[in-house]
């Protein structure tokens, strides 16, 4: 398939100046009158062309003319009209078969042809499955959009923008107009028709606007929309007065809906949300969730300014809204919650999703340089790296100065389309500096090495800190820049004491904690009036996206693991000893010291009554097998789930089978249904305690988790002791599966939870559980949510499940995805994703991954999102 390159960017010839699009609307057929404004760049001589996929065409005219056939051509996803000047009107009228969408782009069809509404989904390239468009992101045009419907049938009807009347029809008809004042690109274009229920509220933004918040679901569904309500106000109340950004229309719609291939959609001024990220109640969600449903409603909001008034000029710029409002709704989440929690689960997805798919053959730069599918770039590296690169940014100006640098970037390109270097160059005018040197991090792909040496000179009391990227360029073709790396750090004497930071040179007042910006492929930086041979605390708060090799001792680890104030820091010392621990073990050492300074320094940091009961949980957890599988060169991922499990019962062993019983009890005790962060955190220490008990003794914690089941006031508990009872085989765990199966058999967001959990469930067994489900009535290959559930949890979320070492899990992987690939092309090259790290796995799997994937290549009629992922895989 044809490859789309950025360097080939070149301005669009045609622009459409005003859209006005009249729907009629139904479930088997749709038709719609498009009337297009169009521009003509005068430096440009091409013909009119629109992008249009499956479209059927039913009748065009140009300038208030009918065409004859002889006069356009549509071929090819592309119509050609002959003798369009600048300034003319071209009207298309199409017919769409929403019901027969089952890939879920464009205009579709949500739930059942008699109960489901109708929605669209544009981003990135869907608005050219609704009618003829140049469907690009630079194409910014002002929309009347005019919806007419069956009342009865249809009575609520949405599109983006402000509503411009609305009324009746003959024969039990209605219609509704929306306009937008702002102009949009097409990918934001969005309508929802259907039976909904709301819940609203009045909102008065900084600057004096009444603004509607209204959010919409289905009956069922419209009891559990009030958080994200509540949610909503927070991110907006928050823009306002962390950047200064007001909402600028009179609505703003939220819609949940169950059939959504991903977690939701900022449409100028009606969001569409998949409910899984949108719906909360206690009984169905569990904290995670609520905290996830907090930030994608932050994450969408927040996009009305970085993604909607400023959008991208191309597809290759996706990280200038995507990584940026990642990064905004990290801040917000991390003002909402705590700071170091926040960070500690961000670190832990990069690692866990991002780092992967850096060191495999999917590997792409934030700024990707070629695409065949642009679906398959919405990557953990373009989101999540992306947003990591905002903030070594926001980090490289300080507070004061990235919120100058914000201003003028939403000052200049408000109303445009821009592009990463529009970014940087906003950020550093407003600044007086230069930040292009940062433009190397969006052109490479990988996580870069950070070598970090100290050396200490006790007769000149100076500690001389070596920093070291490793020779940039190697093993490529043209030598790249180094990368600039910021790197937060500070000094402890052996007592766990901060030590005064004076680098050479500097005349400021000593900090306790500074930043250095390492260059350079290798540079020294020095610390004079060090008393003591010092521990070094380095990049706290993860302040660049590399992986850091520093050759610590065990003891010194422990010293950071006990002592440093910077939660995130601390936590990772934890990590870095846990992995010595884990090689320890996985090495068989006869002496294992890294394993007893790590257990010894948890079990002290249990009884300290100081640290919160959330961090707690989370130092008590070593990083996880993906994480531990990257560090691998032959991959055996049952072999990784028995150490780390092994690393996990050492710990608790040493903690002792009567403390994790006495914690438990007082935790459990004090268990409560709210939502306060004290609560959230006991639950989430209270299910660790319980599972490291599980290792220990698993018949006592099987009966406390089966209490936990019957007596838990809502979902984290729940679903807590359900995964505890499946992990230990425990006898009780068959009743409680049928008693979750039958108590959400209507709950469709719980039960994908009652799928996951199953899948999940360690080693070779699972596949059969996987196989069964599949034959459970409320299983289907129709619905994303369901098929990540099942599918998804097994082959991304149980390592030691799927990488079976006779390879069924991946031909169960690869004969699913044909039959997917077939429904809905974007959540099989999804899925797809999950052969990435074949090549590293031990030989025996290797080869069966390998045979599995090539038989799957050879397969005729794959999608062009399923055949790029599948090519890029074998590379
Ligand atoms: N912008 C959408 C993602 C669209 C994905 C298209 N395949 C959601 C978001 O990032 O906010
Ligand atoms: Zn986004």
């Amino acid at each position: 398939p044809a490859l789309i390159r950025l360097r080939d960017y070149r301005a669009p010839a045609w622009r459409v100046e005003t859209v006005e699009l009249d729907f009629d609307l139904g479930i088997e057929a749709t038709e719609l009158s498009a009337r297009l404004l169009l521009r003509r760049d005068p430096a440009q001589q091409l013909p009119l062309q629109l992008d249009g996929e499956n479209l059927q065409l039913l009748s065009i005219a140009l300038d208030g003319v009918q065409l004859p056939a002889t006069a356009y051509r549509y071929a090819g996803n592309v119509l050609e009209v002959d003798g369009a000047r600048d300034g003319s009107v071209l009207e298309t009228r199409v017919r769409l078969r929403p019901a027969a969408n089952t890939a879920l782009e464009g205009l579709y069809l949500s739930g059942s042809d008699e109960a489901g509404f109708l929605l669209t989904q544009c981003e990135a390239e869907g608005f050219r499955h609704i009618t003829f468009f140049p469907d690009r992101p630079d194409v910014l045009s002002c929309y009347r959009v005019t919806l007419r419907a069956d009342r009865a049938r249809f009575p609520v009807l949405l599109a983006g923008g402000n509503p411009d009347g609305s009324g009746e029809l003959e024969g039990g008809r209605h219609w509704a107009c929306f306009v937008d004042p702002h102009p949009k690109p097409s990918y934001l274009f969005a309508l929802v028709a259907g039976r909904l229920e709301k819940i609203e509220r009045n909102y008065v933004t900084a600057n004096g606007r009444t603004v509607q918040l209204k959010i919409w679901a289905e009956a069922d569904a419209i009891d559990r929309c009030h958080y994200a309500m509540d949610a909503l106000e927070r991110s907006m109340r928050w823009d306002e007065r962390t950047y200064g950004r007001n909402y600028d229309l009179d609505v703003f719609h939220v819609v949940a809906t169950h059939d959504f291939n991903m977690g939701a959609m900022e449409n100028k001024g009606l969001n569409i949300f998949n409910a899984k990220c949108l719906l909360a109640d206690p009984d169905s969600t569990t904290d995670e969730e609520y905290r996830h449903v907090e930030a994608v409603v932050a994450h969408e909001y927040f996009h009305n300014w970085s993604g909607n008034r400023v959008t991208c000029r191309d597809w290759f710029q996706l990280s200038l809204k995507e990584g940026l409002t990642v990064f905004r709704e990290q801040s917000f989440s991390a003002d909402m919650n705590s700071a170091p929690l926040k960070r500690i689960e961000d670190v832990s997805l990069l690692r866990r999703a991002q780092f992967p798919e850096d060191a495999g053959p999917l590997a792409h730069p934030v700024r990707p340089a070629q695409y065949s599918e642009i679906n398959n770039f919405y990557t953990a590296t373009v989101y999540e790296k992306g947003s990591e690169l905002v903030r070594m940014l926001a980090g490289a100006l300080g507070q004061a100065g990235f919120r100058r640098g914000m201003d003028l970037y939403f000052e200049r390109h408000d109303g445009h389309a821009a592009t990463l270097e529009d970014f940087l160059g906003a950020l550093g005018d407003a600044n007086g500096t230069d930040l292009t040197p940062y433009l190397a991090w969006y052109g490479q792909a990988g996580t870069p090495r950070l070598k970090a040496r100290g050396h200490y000179d006790a007769a000149r009391q100076e500690y001389t800190l070596t920093l070291a990227q490793p020779a940039p360029g190697k093993g490529t073709a043209e030598p790249r820049p180094p990368l600039p790396i910021p790197v937060k750090l500070a000094l402890f004497d052996r007592e766990g004491t901060m030590l005064p930071l004076r680098l050479d040179g500097q005349t400021s007042e000593p900090a306790s904690e500074i930043v250095v910006v390492l260059t350079q492929t290798e540079q020294h930086f020095v610390f004079g009036h060090v008393a003591s041979s010092p521990v070094p605390s380095l990049l706290r708060g993860f302040s660049a996206p590399v992986i850091l090799e520093c050759d610590y001792t065990p003891d010194e680890l422990a010293l950071l693991l006990g002592h440093d104030p910077d939660g995130f820091n601390r936590w990772e010392a934890g990590q870095q000893l846990a992995v010595r621990a884990y090689e320890e073990l996985r090495d068989g050492a006869a002496n294992s010291h890294a394993l007893d300074v790590w257990r010894a320094a948890l079990a002290s940091l249990f009884h300290d009554t100081a640290i919160d009961d959330a961090l707690l949980a989370d130092l008590l957890t070593p990083p996880g097998e993906i994480e531990l599988a990257e560090r691998e060169t032959a991959v055996d991922p049952q072999r990784i789930h028995q150490l780390r499990q092994r690393l996990q019962w050492v710990l608790a062993e040493r903690l002792g089978g009567e403390v994790l019983h006495r914690r438990y009890r007082e935790l459990a005790a004090h268990t409560t249904i709210d939502m306060d962060a004290i609560s959230q955190a006991r639950r989430r220490l209270k299910r660790r305690v319980l599972e490291l008990l599980n290792l220990l003794d698993s018949a006592s914690a099987g009966e406390l988790a089966a209490a936990q089941y019957h007596d838990a006031p809502g979902m984290t508990d729940r679903l807590a002791a359900l995964t505890v009872l499946l992990r230990g085989d425990a006898p009780q765990a068959a009743l409680a599966l049928l008693d979750f199966r039958a108590r959400y058999a209507d709950n469709a967001l719980a039960l994908d939870k009652w799928f996951a959990v199953q899948a999940q469930v360690p080693g070779e067994r699972a596949l059969d559980g996987v196989l069964m489900l599949e034959r459970d009535p409320g299983f289907t290959l129709k619905n994303p949510n369901r098929v990540q559930a099942l599918l998804g949890a097994f082959v991304r979320g149980n390592p030691s499940g799927f990488h079976r070492i006779d390879g069924a899990g991946y031909r169960l992987l690869a004969e699913r995805l044909v039959a997917l690939d077939a429904l809905n092309p974007q959540v099989a090259a999804r899925l797809a994703t999950a052969f990435n790290g074949w090549q590293r796995l031990e030989s025996q799997r290797r080869d069966a991954a390998h045979a599995a994937i090539v038989t799957l290549a050879a397969r005729t009629g794959l999608s062009r999102n399923l055949a790029e992922i599948i090519g890029g895989v074998l590379n």
